[in-house]
C-alpha cells in the first residue's frame, strides 16, 4: 500500500512506491556500476562531494572544479554513460504519474550512494534546461533526513525521513525548491548494508 504525502504545492512523497521494485533496481544498479562505477566528485569549490555518484542515461550530472553541467559523456571511462535500465525507467515514470506528472521521460539518472557522514548541502537542481519536468527521486536502502524548503534559501525546511521505497517528487510551483540530505547515521539495511543508494531522475535537455 502507497500513502502520499503532499510537502508542498507540486511536491509529494510516495511512501512505499519503489518497494516491490526494489531487488531489481539494485540488480540493475551492480550492472551498471561495472560500466561507469562509484566516484567522489570535486566540487567547483574544491571540495571532494561526501556522497559517491554515477549516472544512466543520456546525460550524467558532472560536478569538477570548473562547474556542474551535463555531459553525455562519463569523464572517468571517456564513454557514453550506461543505458538507463527498463527498472528504472518504470519506477520514474510511474512515480511521477502518480504525482501527477504525466509524460515525464526521464534523460538523466544521477545515482547517489550516502555511507554513514555522507550529507548534501541544501541546494537547488536549475542545472537542467527544462524546468517544466519534475525531479523524481527514489530512496533504497538505509533512512535519511531529507530537507525541503522553499524557493529561497532563507525560506523554513522541513525535515522528511525517507525510507527504503520512498519517492519524493517535486515539480512545477516546486521544481526549484531548495533541498539537501542531513548526514546519513550508522546502521545496516538488509538490501544494501550500510548505505544509503538515491536514484534522481531528471529531464537535462
Ligand atoms: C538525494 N540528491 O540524494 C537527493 N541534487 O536524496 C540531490 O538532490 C542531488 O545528489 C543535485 C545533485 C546531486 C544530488
Ligand atoms: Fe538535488
Amino acid at each position: 500500500m502507497m500513502r502520499r504525502e503532499a510537502l508542498a504545492a507540486g511536491a509529494v512523497v510516495l511512501r512505499g512506491f519503489a518497494e516491490p521494485f526494489a531487488a531489481e533496481l539494485l540488480a540493475d544498479l551492480d550492472r551498471l556500476l561495472v560500466q561507469s562505477p562509484w566516484r567522489h566528485m570535486t566540487t567547483p569549490g574544491g571540495y571532494r562531494m561526501s556522497v559517491a555518484m554515477t549516472n544512466c542515461g543520456p546525460w550524467g550530472w558532472v560536478s569538477d572544479p570548473t562547474g556542474y553541467r551535463y555531459d553525455a559523456l562519463d569523464p572517468l571511462t571517456g564513454h557514453a554513460w550506461p543505458a538507463m535500465p527498463a527498472s528504472f525507467l518504470a519506477v520514474a515514470t510511474g512515480a511521477a504519474s502518480a504525482a501527477g506528472f504525466e509524460g515525464f521521460v526521464p534523460d538523466a539518472c544521477l545515482v547517489n550512494r550516502y555511507e554513514a557522514g555522507a550529507k548534501l548541502s541544501l541546494h537547488q537542481d536549475k542545472d537542467e534546461q527544462d524546468h517544466s519536468a519534475p525531479i523524481v527521486s527514489v530512496s533504497l536502502g538505509m533512512p535519511a533526513v531529507f530537507l525541503f524548503g522553499g524557493r529561497r534559501r532563507a525560506e523554513a525546511v522541513q525535515r522528511v525521513p525517507l525510507a527504503h521505497g520512498d519517492v519524493a517528487v517535486w515539480g512545477g510551483p516546486a521544481r526549484l525548491s531548495y533541498h539537501g540530505v542531513l548526514p546519513l547515521k550508522p546502521g545496516q539495511h538488509a538490501s544494501t548494508g550500510a548505505c544509503r543508494i538515491n536514484l534522481t531522475f531528471r529531464r537535462a535537455r
